[in-house]
């Protein structure tokens, strides 16, 4: 199995994130990506790639231009107002205000396109974003030849939307992969989440269609971020109706309940019959992960990364969340163990 991973993600470290009424260090940190790189070479993945260029038509399938063209000048405009800190938003279009007309001030533009406030963007956001999305894009077609590949995205993606950013996610790389295999001719996509956070950008993306089936195991919208998306009984709309499930599950989940939920999962993609299988790979489901509540524990994620291999499909997982750092290299590398396992 080869990765896909890029130096340029380093270019991403915003000083602060406003958790608890002070500004922490972002727990999404550059040292996340170096602890999956040594548990990789530490259990004999050594081959790494580099990624190849940013394909902005690809990427224009699932964001909108705007948006793009926002992400790719917002630090700039923020720069040119003589603001000292990193870009963060401060005012939204609430209930009964104008969510549909953009304004012109960085301030308003921040409001507008982001979906909370943890996510600061600095002078080289774009940069990285941009590698992590090529990341996704190289492993995406790696899969057609050596059936399985690993995009070790940094920044994660899986929260961006249409035209929306936050937490952490400015493209979604999940789902510029599986709109990449649906350009390279596969017919069905399904994108697994297993992230502890429901991935609304995913969601958002595909909500209105059945080529890509988003299936999402998560903290429950009651009491987990993103707070505002991830029920039940979302389960796609028009074309895509029936082609959204989410698995919402409450405080404290264990890996036994969170298991049968995702042997559910397992075989509603396999009714699904689609041609690749995207994993949207987040370990922040440990039990010892600082912003999370579910309980698994680091030999669970061997256990399900089995029950993945044995859907026998062309496999690309993409690395989203996950924030015990010290532990981030060894959940995310248990998965692929238990994966090859089964998968042969
Ligand atoms: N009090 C990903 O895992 N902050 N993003 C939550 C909880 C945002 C997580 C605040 C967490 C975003 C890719
Ligand atoms: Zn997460």
């Amino acid at each position: 199995m080869r990765t896909v991973r890029s130096e340029l993600h380093r270019l991403h470290f915003p000083k602060g994130e406003l958790y608890g009424g002070e500004l922490v260090r972002p727990f999404e940190c550059p040292e996340r990506w170096d602890y999956v790189v040594e548990q990789l070479q530490a259990r004999g993945y050594n081959d790494f790639l580099d990624p190849g260029p940013f394909d902005v038509e690809l990427v224009q399938r699932v964001h909108t231009p705007d948006f793009l063209e926002f992400l790719a000048t917002a630090w700039d405009e923020w720069q040119k107002e003589g603001m000292k800190g990193d870009a963060i938003p401060t005012c939204f279009p609430a209930r009964r205000m104008h969510h549909d007309r953009r304004p012109n001030h960085i301030d308003g533009k921040l409001g507008y396109y982001s979906m909370a406030i943890e996510t600061a963007i600095m002078s080289g956001t774009w940069r990285a974003t941009q590698s992590a999305a090529a990341c996704a894009t190289t492993a995406q077609k790696l899969v057609s030849e050596d059936q399985v590949a690993f995009a070790l995205c940094r920044p994660p993606g899986h929260h961006a939307g249409i035209n929306m950013y936050g937490g952490y996610c400015f493209v979604n790389n999940a789902a510029v992969a599986a709109q990449g295999f649906l350009q390279d001719g596969a017919e069905r996509v399904a994108l697994l989440d297993v992230d502890f956070h429901h991935g609304n950008g995913s969601q958002d993306i595909f909500y209105r269609r059945d080529d890509v089936m988003y299936l999402s195991l998560h903290g429950q919208p009651e009491d987990a971020f993103p707070h505002f998306l991830g029920y039940q009984d979302e389960r796609g709309a028009d074309a895509g109706e029936g082609f959204n499930v989410n698995y919402p599950l409450p405080p404290g989940t264990g890996f036994s309940r969170w298991f049968d939920a995702l042997q559910d999962a397992c075989h509603k993609i396999s009714a699904y019959s689609p041609d690749a299988l995207v994993v949207s790979l987040g370990v922040d489901t440990f039990e010892h992960d600082p912003i999370s509540f579910f309980k698994l524990k680091s030999d669970d994620f061997t256990r399900y990364g089995e029950a993945l291999g044995r859907l026998k499909l062309p496999t690309l997982f993409v690395m989203e969340g996950g924030y015990a750092v010290s532990e981030i290299g060894i959940n995310t590398v248990n998965v692929l163990d238990g994966f090859f396992g089964t998968f042969g």
